[in-house]
């Protein structure tokens, strides 16, 4: 078995947590993989408050293990999701796509497991001054909004930069991946491509045959002239706004393309004009599992791979 800090933070049986990914992961993906020992996110994304607390309801009553909210901070609600999973009593709150340093004093006072994704290791080092419980450290490959550097060179930096544990997110998807990254130093993982395609997964089945399909090269960045850089799967979509950022088009213009496109695609089914967002090691998963078989078969390969050593 493995066991590290993040199963005795979190409580889980797995050091495996569920990426936060927005439109997709709701009660019945997050429920999943709690129940199969993981810990299971209720993706907050950029709905109100209220629809994310009666996904929380819903989560609540299809399991009594933990789980948690991943809060995207660029939404405009983050603030009343924030008090929300207060009121809530949620177990864990990760975040995304910012800084969540003004809220870390109220949900700690809330006993709030708080682990903030961080792109470098001076935002790493400000979260656990802050009093972050532990930071998913992701890297470049991951799908979505992402930073710029690789997990490979991520993760040993930031392991090396705080004392609280780091859990290792970008490019893994099997048992491979997660022995390389406790080999970086890393004491448990984020996953999100692989369960896109789990049974319990509600995404758009158009959205889960891009991810099956893809190969090693069918992902690119959009978004970089935004200052809002997304990794997702190639299609007509980000085609053109590849082609309108080589013209160094007007932002709002590109922005406005984005806009609506990962519901577009997540939920509608569009994947030719929706935003398909998933990482680089899309081409490596190409089979449908329950969310219990691939966290199963993720840390026996893990196992294996390091010797049976107790890993803490
Ligand atoms: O947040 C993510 N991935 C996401 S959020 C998302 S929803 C969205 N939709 C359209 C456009 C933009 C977002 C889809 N995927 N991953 C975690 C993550 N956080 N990656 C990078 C960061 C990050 C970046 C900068 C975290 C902190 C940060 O701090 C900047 C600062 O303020 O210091």
């Amino acid at each position: 078995m493995i066991n590290t800090a993040v199963n005795t933070l979190l409580k889980i049986k797995y050091p495996i947590i569920q990426g936060g990914m927005a439109w997709i992961a709701d009660a019945a993906l997050a429920s999943a993989v709690s129940n199969a020992g993981g810990l299971g996110l209720i993706a907050a994304g950029s709905a109100p408050a209220e629809i994310v607390r009666k996904e929380i309801l819903k989560a609540k009553e299809l399991t009594d293990k933990p789980f948690g909210v991943n809060i995207m901070l660029m939404s405009p609600h983050a603030e009343e999701i924030a008090h929300m999973v207060c009121e809530e009593k949620i177990a864990a709150v990760t975040t995304g796509a910012g800084n969540p340093g003004k809220y870390i004093t109220m949900w700690k006072e809330h006993n709030i497991t708080v682990i903030p994704v961080v792109p470098s290791v001076a935002l790493a080092v400000r979260m656990e001054r802050a009093g972050a419980d532990a930071v998913i450290c992701e890297g470049t490959e991951a799908g979505g909004h992402i930073g710029e550097l690789t997990t490979m060179v991520l993760v040993p930096q930031i392991v090396d930069a705080v004392d609280i544990p780091v859990i290792a997110a970008g490019g893994i998807a099997d048992g491979r991946g997660i022995a390389a990254a406790f080999m970086l130093g890393a004491s448990g993982v984020q996953v999100g491509t692989r369960f896109l395609v789990a049974e319990e997964c509600t995404v758009h089945d158009n959205y889960k045959e891009m991810v099956l399909k893809a190969k090693d090269t069918d992902s690119m960045v959009t978004g970089r002239s935004t200052g809002h850089p997304v990794r997702v799967i190639k299609n007509r979509l980000a085609r053109d706004i590849q082609a309108l950022e080589k013209e160094n088009a007007d932002i709002k213009e590109i922005e406005k393309m984005a806009t609506g496109s990962l519901r577009a695609a997540a939920i509608e089914g569009d994947v030719v004009y929706g935003s398909v967002m998933a990482g680089q090691i899309a081409g490596m998963i190409n089979k449908r599992q329950t969310a219990k078989e691939i966290i199963e078969e993720m840390f026996s390969e893990a196992e294996k791979l390091l010797g049976g050593a107790k890993w803490a």
